[in-house]
């Protein structure tokens, strides 16, 4: 009797604790209502499913308890039973599966308005590249990666030059716009999440992967790696400010794009050489010197 009541007990604590937990998601804030929506269901069914075989054991234990002289009945086979428990167990199956295709259908097909947003991951960080005035990315390989290129864009795509560069682990983006993200890594796997946003994926290396959603709720949210890629996993932290359209502009117009870039590099390597020159045209003349005098 008293395995009875402890399984009961654990039915009654564990839909309590789900009831008043103190853990739950935070608030969302983009249109992904819909992931929330899957686990809702995934609670119901799974949830709907450990009671029900709980409560049939608690029934089994009362009903079917040591009596002196009630012998077991042997039943090695139901052919009935066993066809109803597999349908049920495939429309319980079905019914978890299907919604969430539903989603991801829509997850990765982008509407045409979308921002296209590189996210490149390395061993241990984050850096973005969003298109400039044509609105397309260049294209780009692993390849090309120097200190003169960080995001290997390049050289003969017109498309790349005006792309916007931003070496830093804050993205801004516009409220109400939505974005597809296209994610690359350079090293390991990694995978770009932020909680809020409901939305996340694996970023490959050799391979862009991508998927969209609209952040529609200004604040700044925190990124998170979700793939354990190595000792520094943990410091994969970044933030992601969403803003109205006036303030996103401004903080665009603050980065350089890839021309700028370039050119900066090109002064920066120049002054290096006439540096190295002047070096050598004063080394030359000392030893000149040192040799007069001797
Ligand atoms: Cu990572």
């Amino acid at each position: 009797m008293w395995t009875g009541i402890v399984f009961l007990a654990v039915i009654v604590g564990s839909i309590a604790f789900h009831v008043f937990t103190p853990w739950w998601w935070t608030d969302i804030a983009s249109n992904w209502g819909a992931m929330d929506d899957t686990i809702i269901l995934t609670f119901w069914i799974g949830g709907g499913v450990f009671i029900l075989v709980c409560l049939f054991m608690v029934y089994c234990i009362f009903k079917f308890s040591y009596k002196e002289n009630r012998k077991a009945e042997y039943k090695p086979e139901d052919k009935k039973l066993e066809t109803r428990l597999t349908w049920i167990t495939a429309l319980g199956v079905a019914a978890l599966l299907a919604p969430g295709l539903l989603v991801w259908n829509e997850y990765i097909r982008v509407p045409p308005n979308a921002i296209n947003i590189e996210v490149m991951a390395w061993q241990w960080g984050w850096k973005y590249r969003l298109p400039g005035e044509d609105n397309k990315l260049g294209t780009s390989s692993v390849k090309n990666i120097s200190d003169d290129n960080p995001f290997g864009i390049n050289n003969d795509d017109p498309h790349g030059k005006d792309d916007i560069l931003i070496e830093s682990s804050e993205l801004h983006l516009e409220k109400n716009r939505p974005v597809k993200i296209l994610l690359r890594s350079i090293d390991v796997l990694h995978n770009f999440y932020v909680p809020q946003f409901r939305a996340k994926m694996d970023a490959v290396p050799g391979v862009i992967t991508y998927y969209w959603f609209e952040p529609n709720k200004n604040g700044e949210y925190e990124v998170l790696c979700a793939e354990y890629c190595g000792v520094g996993h943990y410091a994969m932290r970044a933030s992601v400010v969403v803003q109205d359209k006036k303030d996103y502009k401004k903080w665009l117009a603050q980065h350089k794009t890839f021309s700028n870039y370039l050119a900066e590099k090109f002064e920066q390597n120049s002054l290096k050489k006439a540096k190295i020159v002047k070096f050598n045209n004063l080394l030359s003349n000392e030893k000149s010197i040192l040799k007069e005098s001797n």
